[in-house]
C-alpha cells in the first residue's frame, strides 16, 4: 500500500537517451568512427552482431522524437553528444555539420518548453584516440578538455546541465578490464589507469567549461553506485568483502570527485595490481571541482560474500559473461544471484535500495544535491492485439522507484530531478536490441515509434506531479 504523493514543482521530470544508442547515421555528417563502431563491428562482441549502424535513426527522426518529448510534457531531455560526429579524430579538426546536428537539436527542445540536459561522454571515444591507448593515456584526459570548451563554446547557455561523463564506471572496467564493453580490453591495471584519467579528465573538462561558460553555468557528472550486501551480515570476510566492492566500485570515483582523495584502502586493495603511478602530483586537485548536482544512476542492487578459493565462484554480476571479472583487484570476492524479481536483464528488482543509496549519499554529503539521472527497465514489451503495448511491469517499477525517491526526499534528501531510462527502446550495447527499455517501443524494421502503456502513465505523472497511490499486497509488519 502506497498513498498519493505530490512532488514539488521545481523537480525536474526528465527522459534519457545516448547517442550511440539512438542515433544511427554513423557514416554521415562527417562523423568519425568510435570505438564502438569497432567493437559492435567485431564478431562475437554483441550479442546476434548488432550494432549502432542504424538504431533509432535518431540521427534522421529527432525532430518527430522532440515532439513526442512534448507530448510526453518532459521538462527536460538527458542526451549524449557524440565525440567523433563534432570531432571526428578526438583532435584537430572539428566537424561543423556535427556540431550544427546538436546545436538545431538544443533549439528544438528549447522551442518545446524542454530543458537540454547533456552529457559529453556515454562511452564513444573517438577510435583514434583509442588507438593512441585510448583511456590508459593521460593525453586522453586534454583532448576531452579541449572537446568540452569547444561544446561550451558553441551550445552556451543554452544548455542548462552540463555532465562530463555517464558512468565512468563502466566505461573503465567493463571497457578496459571485464572487456565486455568498447574498447573490449581486459586488464586490470590498464582499466585503473582508466579510471583515473576518466576523473582527470571530468576535472579538467569542468574546468574549462566554467571557463567558458562562468560560474553560473550548472555542471554534473553521472555515476553508477553500487548498493552492494553481504551475503551474512555478521560475518566480518563478507562485511570486508562489501568494504572492497564499494571501494572500488563506489569509492574510486567520489573520492576524487568529492573528497579530493581516493580511499587509502584502494590502493592497498589493488596493489598487486597496480601501483597507481599514474597519479601525478597536483591531478586531485584539478579532479576536484563543485558539482551543482551529483547524477546517479539507479538499477538494482548486489549481494557478495568472502571466496575462500573452493568450488566454482560465483559471478551473479548482471554482465554478459566474460572470464576476466570487472571487479579489478578484489578476486576473492564472490556475487551471488540475488531473490527475485527480475527485470529482463535478470537484475533484481529492489526499489528500496534507491532510497537507501540517496540517504547514505546526502549523509556522507550532506550539502551536494543529487538528481536520478537514469532509471528504469527492460521487459518484453510485446505488442497486444489491441495494438497497445501493456507494459504493466515497466509502470510498477518506474512507480515504486520513484515512490523510493520521495521517501529519501521525506527524509532530507536534496534531490532535484528524475529521468526514465529510456525515452526510445535502444542499442542495450552488449545486448544489442535484444533488450528494450524505451517508454516507447521503436520497430526495429519500420523505425516507427508507438508509446506503451508507461508512456501514458508518465504523461499523467508529468501533468499531476502526483504519484498515484497503489495497493500492493499487505505485508505483515
Ligand atoms: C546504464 O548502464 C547506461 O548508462 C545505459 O546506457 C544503459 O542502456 C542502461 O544503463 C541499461 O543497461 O556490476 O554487479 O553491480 C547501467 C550499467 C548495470 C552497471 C547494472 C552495473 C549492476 C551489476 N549498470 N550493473 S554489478
Amino acid at each position: 500500500m502506497s498513498t498519493a504523493r505530490t512532488f514539488a514543482p521545481s523537480f525536474l521530470w526528465g527522459s534519457a537517451t545516448a547517442a550511440y544508442q539512438i542515433e544511427g547515421g554513423v557514416a554521415e555528417g562527417g562523423r568519425g568512427p568510435s570505438i564502438w563502431d569497432t567493437f559492435s563491428h567485431t564478431p562475437g562482441r554483441t550479442l546476434d552482431g548488432d550494432t549502432g549502424d542504424v538504431a533509432d535513426d535518431h540521427f534522421h527522426l529527432w525532430r518527430q522524437d522532440v515532439a513526442e518529448m512534448k507530448r510526453l510534457g518532459l521538462g527536460a531531455y538527458r542526451f549524449s553528444i557524440s565525440w567523433p560526429r563534432v570531432q571526428p579524430g578526438g583532435s584537430g579538426d572539428f566537424n561543423a555539420d556535427g556540431i550544427a546536428f546538436y546545436s538545431n537539436l538544443v533549439d528544438e527542445l528549447i522551442g518545446a518548453g524542454i530543458a537540454p540536459v547533456v552529457t559529453l561522454y556515454h562511452w564513444d571515444l573517438p577510435q583514434e584516440l583509442e588507438d593512441a591507448g585510448g583511456w590508459t593515456n593521460r593525453d586522453t584526459a586534454y583532448r576531452f578538455a579541449e572537446y568540452a570548451a569547444k561544446m561550451a563554446h558553441e551550445l552556451g547557455s543554452r544548455v542548462s546541465v552540463w555532465t562530463t561523463f555517464n558512468e565512468p564506471w563502466c566505461a573503465a572496467y567493463l571497457g578496459y578490464g571485464s572487456g565486455v564493453h568498447a574498447p573490449g580490453r581486459t586488464n586490470g591495471a590498464d582499466a585503473l589507469a582508466a579510471v583515473h584519467h576518466l576523473n582527470l579528465a571530468h576535472g579538467l573538462a569542468g574546468r574549462a567549461i566554467r571557463e567558458v561558460l562562468g560560474d553560473d553555468t550548472k555542471l554534473s557528472i553521472t555515476l553508477n553506485l553500487h548498493v552492494t550486501r553481504p551475503d551474512d551480515p555478521t560475518s566480518a570476510a563478507d562485511l570486508e568483502a562489501v568494504r572492497r566492492i564499494d571501494d572500488v566500485g563506489n569509492g574510486a570515483f567520489l573520492g576524487p570527485l568529492l573528497d579530493g582523495a581516493y580511499p587509502a584502502t584502494l590502493f592497498a586493495d589493488t596493489a598487486h595490481v597496480s601501483d597507481w603511478s599514474f597519479v601525478l602530483d597536483g591531478d586531485l586537485d584539478l579532479i576536484r571541482v563543485p558539482l551543482d548536482v551529483l547524477g546517479v544512476n539507479y538499477y538494482s542492487t548486489g549481494r557478495v560474500r568472502h571466496f575462500s578459493g573452493e568450488g566454482e565462484r560465483s559471478q551473479a554480476d548482471g554482465h554478459r559473461d566474460s572470464d576476466a571479472s570487472p571487479w579489478v583487484g578484489v578476486d576473492d570476492v564472490e556475487f551471488l544471484p540475488q531473490p527475485g524479481p527480475y527485470t529482463e536483464m535478470g537484475w533484481n528488482i529492489e526499489a528500496p535500495g534507491l532510497t537507501e543509496l540517496l540517504v547514505s549519499l546526502h549523509a556522507a554529503y550532506p550539502d551536494q544535491p543529487l538528481m536520478i539521472t537514469e532509471n528504469g527497465a527492460a521487459f518484453d514489451d510485446s505488442v497486444a492485439p489491441d495494438g497497445r503495448i501493456h507494459d504493466a511491469g515497466r509502470v510498477a517499477y518506474l512507480h515504486d522507484h520513484l515512490e523510493a525517491v520521495g521517501v529519501a526526499i521525506d527524509a532530507g534528501v536534496d534531490v532535484r530531478g528524475y529521468f526514465v531510462w529510456s525515452l526510445l527502446d535502444n542499442f542495450e550495447w552488449a545486448y544489442g536490441y535484444s533488450k528494450r527499455f524505451g517508454i516507447i517501443r521503436v520497430d526495429y524494421d519500420t523505425l516507427t515509434r508507438t508509446w506503451k502503456d508507461s508512456a501514458y502513465w508518465y504523461r499523467e505523472l508529468l501533468r499531476t506531479r502526483t504519484l498515484p497511490a497503489i495497493e500492493s499486497a499487505p505485508t505483515l509488519s
